[in-house]
């Protein structure tokens, strides 16, 4: 089950590049963080371009009332989403870093960091508003963009992905799940890949146009 969704989550970053850029407001705000419980075996923790599995629940600073519990959306399962990309508001972003597998914590997030003068009306969450997360981590994993799986897909190493590469590779990830994909889907989805991730139009991902977060050298 954990592949299925680790695959839902590597299509869907390759589709929301478009939608990166989110203006940085200044501000002297600051995303406060409080460590409720820290495991005693902490090696491995969070940071930019992971995959992060945990459950939150956020509340309103003003007058405590919760706006938001995970526990109660996708029939109870932990959210799944990549660190430091704008998943998620930019708050989490920041006060998810550095975590590591069991961790709690309880973070206060002022308004530029979250919904800012507008609000979410669908969220209710009103203008100008500090938010409170008690947050939990339960996984921390490479994320869909890691150094590894480029070069698991850049099969003759020339440090650029090819439309046969990518295809031989979003073949091998489609047998490994238990639904069979005809081969005109798998089309469907590599043709996306490349009218959104190949920026300069040469017919191959190179690992700028694939290495968005940054977060290791190719
Ligand atoms: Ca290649
Ligand atoms: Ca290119």
């Amino acid at each position: 089950m954990q592949f299925l969704f680790r695959l839902i989550v590597f299509f869907y970053v390759w589709g929301i590049l478009g939608a990166q850029g989110q203006k940085e407001e200044e501000s002297t705000e600051e995303v406060k963080i409080e460590v409720v419980h820290r495991p005693e075996n902490c090696s491995k923790t969070s940071k930019k371009g992971d995959l992060l599995n945990a459950h939150y629940d956020g509340y309103l600073a003003k007058d405590g009332s919760k706006f938001y519990c995970s526990r109660t959306q996708n029939e109870g399962h932990p959210k799944w989403f990549v660190l430091g990309v704008g998943q998620v508001i930019k708050g989490l972003d920041i006060a998810m870093m550095d975590m590591c597998p069991g961790e709690k914590r309880k973070v206060i997030i002022p308004p530029s960091f979250a919904y800012g003068k507008e609000g979410y009306a669908e969220g209710k969450i009103p203008p100008d508003a500090t938010l409170i997360f008690e947050i939990e981590l339960y996984a921390v994993t490479k994320g869909p963009r890691s150094i590894e799986t480029f070069k698991q897909i850049d099969m003759d190493n020339d440090r650029q992905l090819s439309k046969t590469e990518i295809n031989n590779y979003l073949k091998r990830e489609f047998e490994k799940d238990e639904k069979p994909r005809d081969q005109s889907y798998q089309n469907a989805v590599l043709e996306d890949i490349f009218k959104k991730n190949d920026h300069d139009g040469d017919g191959f991902i190179s690992s700028k146009e694939y290495n968005v977060y940054q977060h290791d050298e190719l």
